[in-house]
């Protein structure tokens, strides 16, 4: 008997033994393979951070102009025939770009700095210093019309602006959760509206930290004024006069199934088939469309494929297309009314776009359901880049894309390398897991080899007593 256990025991430790080496080189296989793909990535993956890796772009009608922020701001400006007309990176972070009236070639932008020396306009860096300036993109002149520092860099900086008159522009300033006229010759505040006002600190983002994260402003031209609250999921109408019109407000706290944590709002009025406001509905991945019927808002378009991955700005455009920045998608798209992509450029992480020529935002646009628009969600975008390995690896990333929590998937891709797309994605969620599962493999086998094992918290059996004998280990 003793000698049959004996030479049990001794087939099963060969058995595991064999069990085990095979499962430690599949793994590192793996990890190699995902190692060699994310390497590939990293050499061939589009960056922007200099001009010379910025892509052109197809021949289209005007010139398209786009900003950038991440790791590092752009802002890049293509010429009709798709060649890169202007660069220019010299600011930490780029944000809101609108055109200039009846100037054609020239911009007005805002950027921020973040500071980290110490200064007389920052006690206690990081700082932000946030600007705005003209670029006219064929000269490449720089002209500053801006500055004004704030004291901290965590949601300090602006977002967006709109100019009002020559001295005039109406400010959406994240870091006092409020919007406000300033005029520019002599600093003063002609105006402004506050989000506390209106809407309690225990909802949206943490207060006073981050807690509305006002990421737009819009002056309509009825005089009202339309704000974006981004950490309450909601775009509000404001009059100047009398303050929030509630009954107009699109979206709820929390109501994700409207809008989770849009971006740049436009408003179509009544003469070009609104009222609408077109949307990018960033954290759900796509951009929508809502229309004002009996004095309700009703989607009426929305659209996605399945490589759209936080969108954040949807201008209409008079030729009836909508221009898209897919900032974690990488790109910048014109769709047409059928839903089909019919211009398309690479970038590392677009954040606003206009085709310049034709009006601020979506000013020249109609609205999706007078349009004809078709809605389309999760449609195919042609795989991870062309190679089966590429379309192999944008598939497990939309797997992993569909288990996490978007912000978790944003945030990853955000910090990330700036060549990271989708197929790098899906090759850095394989390399994670299997060095997950290998490293709990190891430690449940180098513990097992001290004699100890581990149960879980669960028993089988009606009784979890004490000499109840079954043990359930973990596998
Ligand atoms: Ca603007
Ligand atoms: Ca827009
Ligand atoms: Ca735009």
């Amino acid at each position: 008997m003793n000698e049959r256990s004996g030479v049990g025991e001794a087939f099963d430790r060969v058995r595991s033994g064999i069990t085990r080496r095979r499962l430690r080189v599949a793994c590192l296989v793996v990890l190699l393979l995902c190692g060699a793909y994310l390497a590939y990535g990293a050499m061939t993956g589009i960056t922007t951070a200099t001009e010379a890796g910025v892509p052109e772009a197809p021949p289209t009608e005007n010139h398209t102009v786009v900003t950038e922020s991440a790791k590092f701001g752009t802002i890049i400006a293509y010429a009709p025939d798709g060649s890169v007309a202007y660069y220019n990176n010299s600011h930490t972070k780029y944000f809101d770009v609108d055109p200039v009236e009846n100037e054609s070639l020239t911009v007005e932008y805002v950027a921020v700095d973040t500071i980290h020396t110490e200064g007389p306009n920052c006690a206690s860096p990081p700082c932000s210093r946030n600007v705005i300036e003209r670029a006219n993109i064929s000269t490449g002149e720089v002209e500053r019309v801006l500055t004004r520092y704030d004291h901290r860099e965590n949601a300090a900086e602006w977002h967006d602006h709109v100019r009002v008159d020559e001295d005039h522009v109406v400010i959406a300033d994240m870091a006092d959760n409020q919007v406000f006229m300033l005029d520019t010759e002599t600093g003063v505040r002609e105006w402004a509206w506050n989000a506390q006002s209106d809407f309690p600190v225990d909802e949206g983002g943490p207060y006073p930290g981050d807690w509305a994260h006002i990421n737009d402003v819009s002056m309509l031209d009825d005089g009202r004024v339309m704000v974006s609250l981004r950490n309450q999921d909601q775009v509000v109408f404001i009059d100047p006069e009398t303050g929030l019109d509630e009954s107009w407000t699109l979206g709820a706290e929390g109501a994700h199934d409207i809008q989770y944590e849009q971006h740049n709002p436009d408003y179509i009025p009544e003469e070009r088939g609104g009222p609408a406001v077109v949307v990018a509905d960033s954290e759900n991945g796509r951009v929508e469309e809502f229309q004002r019927e009996d004095g309700e808002w009703v989607r009426t378009w929305e659209w996605s494929d399945d490589r759209m991955q936080w969108p954040r700005d949807a201008d209409r455009l008079p030729n009836g297309n909508t221009l898209i920045t897919d900032t974690n998608g990488k790109r910048l798209i014109e769709v047409n009314p059928e839903g089909e992509i019919v211009w398309e450029v690479e970038l590392s992480h677009p954040y606003e776009a206009e085709r310049i020529e034709t009006g601020d935002e979506s000013a020249g646009g109609h609205s999706a359901q007078s349009l004809g628009y078709e809605s389309r969600t999760g449609g195919e975008s042609g795989g991870g880049g062309g190679s089966l390995a590429a379309d192999a690896m944008a598939e497990i990333a939309d797997v992993v894309r569909g288990l996490l929590p978007s912000r978790v998937t944003n945030a990853i891709i955000y910090i990330g390398p700036v060549w990271m797309g989708r197929p790098e994605f899906g090759a850095a969620s394989i390399a994670v897991l299997t060095g997950l599962a290998w490293g709990a493999a190891e430690t449940r086998w180098a513990l097992r080899s001290r004699g100890i094992g581990f149960r879980l918290p669960v028993y089988r059996g009606e009784s979890a007593g004490e000499g109840d004998g079954e043990e359930t280990e973990a596998e």
